[in-house]
């Protein structure tokens, strides 16, 4: 391996990482927030912030920025804690995570620096992310990439698979969208409550370009982002598979982690098992 993939692989590890442990610190400070959802997007978002977006972070609003919507904004979190760490906006606005007046809300506004939508009515996020991208390829006025990142349950919205269907209507090779496969939602197992595979069939069938990975190897993360980017003559999926609370042992596929607040204790055990892991 060449030296400075070795360097984007450390990168993306360490970040994801200090990630789930901002998100952790976040949310027992304020005793509010989605933490299951968060931790099993953290190497994502740390492969697309830290290696694979093309952005000013001192320029949010640069207007050759490639996009991104967390479709599933509850999650956002960990995008908060990414925005931060790339250097958005002061890492001391993560402890004021919901309050009234922070630039941080329990779901994404775009009057956040580096939020490029509003987002969290699930299905919401990413019909508007494929309309950025027509913006871009067909309008051609920027020319920018759009990526996006869904929940295996908000794929249960059927706007989903409209906007899938206009993505392949005007074969975008400019978005990316990453279905985090977690398994878990907040009512219980996502199979459960509404069937929901094949999924990568499914993308297929709408004519998308699928790749499966599985969503905590960095290597596969940044390999899978790469080609998709790369792909360009229509849309592309990637369906990352994923563990709900991940890196935290007693938050792993359990829904009751989906919204809810650790106390001191929970809190200090997570703190030690996410220390523990690898850098
Ligand atoms: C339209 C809509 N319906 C319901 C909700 C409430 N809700 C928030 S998160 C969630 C479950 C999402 O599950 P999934 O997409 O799998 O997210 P993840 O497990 O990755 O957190 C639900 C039903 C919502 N935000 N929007």
């Amino acid at each position: 391996m060449s030296r400075e993939r070795d360097a984007v692989l450390r990168r993306v590890t360490t970040t994801a990482r200090e990630i789930r442990l901002r998100v952790l610190d976040m949310v027992y400070t304020v005793q509010s927030g989605h933490i299951g959802g968060s931790f099993s997007e953290a190497e994502i978002l740390a492969a697309l912030y830290n290696h694979i977006l093309n952005i000013r972070p001192d320029d949010p609003k640069w207007d050759k920025r490639d996009r991104f919507v967390l479709s599933k904004g509850h999650a956002c979190p960990a995008l908060y804690a990414a925005l931060a760490l790339r250097g958005y906006y002061d890492a001391s606005h993560l402890n004021t995570l919901r309050r009234f007046g922070s630039i941080l809300q329990g779901h994404p506004v775009i009057k956040t620096p580096g939020i490029d939508m509003t987002s969290g009515s699930l299905g919401m996020g990413f019909p508007i992310a494929v309309g950025m991208a027509i913006e871009s390829h067909l309008i051609g006025k920027s020319n920018f990439a759009v990526y996006t990142l869904l929940g295996d349950g908000e794929i249960n919205e059927g706007l989903v698979w409209e906007a899938a269907q206009t993505a392949n209507k005007y074969r975008l090779g400019n978005i990316v969208a990453i279905v985090d496969r977690n398994y878990v939602q907040n009512d219980g197992f996502s199979d459960e409550i509404m069937p929901i595979e094949p999924i990568d069939k499914k993308f297929e069938a709408f004519g998308w370009r699928v790749w499966k990975i599985d969503g905590h190897n960095v290597e596969e993360v940044i390999d899978a982002l790469e080609a998709a980017r790369d792909y360009g003559d229509g849309p592309a999926c990637i369906v990352a598979y994923t563990v709900k609370g991940k890196g935290v042992s007693f938050m792993e596929n359990d829904r009751y982690w989906h919204g809810k607040a650790p106390n001191r204790e929970q809190y200090e055990q997570a703190k030690a098992e996410l220390e523990g892991a690898a850098p």
